[in-house]
């Protein structure tokens, strides 16, 4: 069965009323909530990863992220910790955090290969190739991705990363236009066939907004995201990392009827 990472952003912008603390209360409001809505691990990250948006000071980043976890943690939650920064990703692990998610897959701090032998952590591996906004041209994306997610397995394992504990994700949007993400997709197997747990993270990104009508609210994302969640689930992925999890654990539910229909 697919599971459900809910998105966690603790960056300032996220909250209107502003203010550290009040960020902090709310962002563990709604890390509740997402594991309440049917989320199996809550994916908390404090620097925004979007194309185009700016860098966080990782000291700042961890002032962001560590007591939201901590107290997750304490309330039960499944923590990941989203981030680049191998200095994060330890006093997040110390915190309680399960995994980290790297959406450079190792590749922006040197030291992160090493914390993940050493704590022996989940650790997802997101591809991208420079920039997330860069647009490298692939003369097959698929066969790309996979290879360069192949090497970067290879690279971890000799770090001493155990090979069990390694996710991976196609990184959609990341260095991609909309074509390749619905390759990567639609040949989806081609990277389960790696044999390592599959993420996927297509939740209202602009590939989406561009099937809906120019100008469409954010949350109209949310129904492109579930039927993404249950094709995905069909084409045998670990998790889907979601915003909206009511609409995706109903698509996982329909999905996994549909599978074990054919089961039977
Ligand atoms: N996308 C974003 C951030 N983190 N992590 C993984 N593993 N995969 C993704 O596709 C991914 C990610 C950017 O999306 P957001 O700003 O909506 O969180």
């Amino acid at each position: 069965m697919t599971i459900i990472m809910g998105i966690l952003n603790v960056t300032p912008d996220s909250f209107s009323d502003g203010g550290l603390y009040s960020a902090t209360d709310a962002a563990i409001a709604r890390g509740v909530e997402l594991r309440d809505q049917g989320a199996t691990i809550v994916d908390v990250g404090g620097e925004s990863t979007r194309p185009g948006a700016a860098r966080v000071d990782p000291a700042e980043e961890r002032a962001r992220v560590v007591p939201v976890i901590a107290a997750l943690v304490q309330e039960g939650v499944s923590v990941s910790i989203d981030t680049m920064h191998a200095d994060t990703a330890r006093a997040a692990v110390e915190a309680g955090a399960q995994l980290i998610n790297d959406v450079s897959g190792g590749l922006a701090d040197e030291g992160m290969s090493r914390l993940v032998a050493e704590t022996g952590v989940h650790y997802a591996v997101m591809h991208s190739r420079g920039s997330a906004d860069a647009e490298p041209g692939y003369t097959d994306v698929v066969a790309e991705v996979r290879a360069d997610l192949k090497s970067r397995v290879a690279e971890l394992v000799v770090a001493g990363v155990d090979p069990a504990r390694i996710l991976l994700d196609p990184g959609l949007g990341f260095a991609k236009n909309a074509d390749h993400n619905w390759a990567l997709l639609g040949r989806l197997d081609e990277i389960t066939s790696l044999g390592h747990g599959v993420l996927i993270g297509a939740s209202r990104k602009r590939f989406i907004g561009a099937l809906l009508p120019e100008g469409s609210p954010m949350e109209n994302r949310d129904l492109p995201t579930a039927v993404i969640s249950a094709l995905a689930a069909r084409s045998g992925a670990w998790a889907v990392r979601v915003h909206d999890v009511p609409s995706t654990r109903v698509a996982l539910e329909v999905a996994d009827h549909w599978i074990a229909g054919g089961a039977r």
